[in-house]
C-alpha cells in the first residue's frame, strides 16, 4: 500500500514510522509512507499557503489552488483521498478495515485555521478520530496509518494477526500474566498453571465477557452471544445467586 500525506508539517511524520512494527512494515516494502509538504505547491515568491477568510473572522484559510495542486499531483488513478478533520466521520475499526483494502491512500491533514471549502470536492471521505480538539490533522493521520498498516498482510506475525479478532469480536481482552507466579502476594489464577487448555480457553472467554460487561457494556449491545457465551453467562449468574444465599 502507498500512503501519501499532504501536510504543512512533514517533519512530524518521521519518528512514528521509524520505530517498531511500522518500521518493519516499511522495510519489508509492505507499505510506502510519504509525507509531502503542501508548501511545495505554492507558486508565488513568498510560497504562501494560506490567506485571510472572506467575510472576515479570526485565523487563516488554506488556499484552494495550492491544496488542489498538491492533491492532483499526488493522486493516482486508484487513489482514495481522506481529509482528516474534526467534522469527519468518527474513525472505527470497520472504517480502518475498509481503508486497508485500498492500494493508494492520500491523506490531507486539516489545520487549525481550516481549508477553503472548494477543496472538499476532491476528497472521498472526511474522518475525525474523536470528539476532542487537536491542533491539526497530523496526529489523526498517524493514528489512521498505524491502525491501517497493522492490517496489511505480512505486517503482524501469524500469532498477532489472529488477535485481531478481539475487536471485531467486540469483546475486551482477558487478563494476561507472566512469571513470577506470585508477585507481592498477588497470585496468577491457578487455572492458567493447570495445563487444561480447554478450561483455560473457557475461563478466558468468561473473563472477556465479564470485563466487557463491567467496563464497556455498550459493546455487548452491538453483538449477539454464541451458545457457549450464553452458557457461561448463565453459569456466572447461577454462581452469584449461590454466593448471595450464603450471605
Ligand atoms: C473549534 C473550531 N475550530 C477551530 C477554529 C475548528 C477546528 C479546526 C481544526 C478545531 C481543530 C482543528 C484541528 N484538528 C484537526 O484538524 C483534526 C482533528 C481533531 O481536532 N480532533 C479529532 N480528529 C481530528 S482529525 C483532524
Amino acid at each position: 500500500m502507498k500512503i501519501d500525506i499532504l501536510t504543512l508539517f512533514p517533519g512530524m511524520f518521521v519518528s512514528p514510522f521509524t520505530e517498531s512494527i511500522i518500521k518493519r512494515a516499511v522495510e519489508k516494502g509492505l507499505v510506502d509512507i510519504n509525507a509531502i509538504n503542501i508548501r511545495e505547491y505554492a507558486e508565488d515568491r513568498h510560497q504562501q499557503v494560506d490567506d485571510y477568510p472572506y467575510g472576515g473572522g479570526a485565523g487563516m484559510v488554506l488556499k484552494p489552488d495550492v491544496v488542489i495542486r498538491a492533491l492532483e499531483n499526488t493522486k493516482s488513478a486508484d487513489a482514495y483521498t481522506v481529509y482528516l478533520s474534526p467534522q469527519g466521520k468518527k474513525l472505527t475499526q470497520e472504517i480502518v478495515r475498509d481503508l486497508s483494502r485500498h492500494s493508494h491512500l492520500v491523506l490531507l491533514c486539516g489545520h487549525y485555521e481550516g481549508i477553503d471549502d472548494r477543496i472538499l470536492s476532491l476528497v472521498d471521505e472526511e474522518i475525525s478520530i474523536g470528539d476532542y480538539i487537536l491542533t491539526g490533522g497530523e496526529l489523526p493521520a498517524m493514528v489512521l496509518i498505524d491502525a491501517v498498516a497493522r492490517l496489511l498482510p505480512g505486517v503482524l506475525g501469524d500469532d498477532a494477526s489472529a488477535g485481531e479478532e478481539s475487536f471485531t469480536n467486540q469483546l475486551l481482552e482477558y487478563p494476561q500474566y507472566t512469571r513470577p507466579a506470585i508477585y507481592r502476594q498477588k497470585e496468577v489464577p491457578a487455572i492458567l498453571l493447570s495445563g487444561h487448555h480447554e478450561k483455560i480457553r473457557r475461563w478466558r472467554l468468561q473473563q472477556s465477557l465479564l470485563k466487557t460487561l463491567l467496563k464497556r457494556p455498550e459493546l455487548l449491545l452491538e453483538r449477539d452471544f454464541t451458545a457457549e457465551e450464553k452458557k457461561i453467562l448463565a453459569q456466572m449468574l447461577f454462581e452469584r445467586e449461590r454466593e448471595d444465599e450464603k450471605n
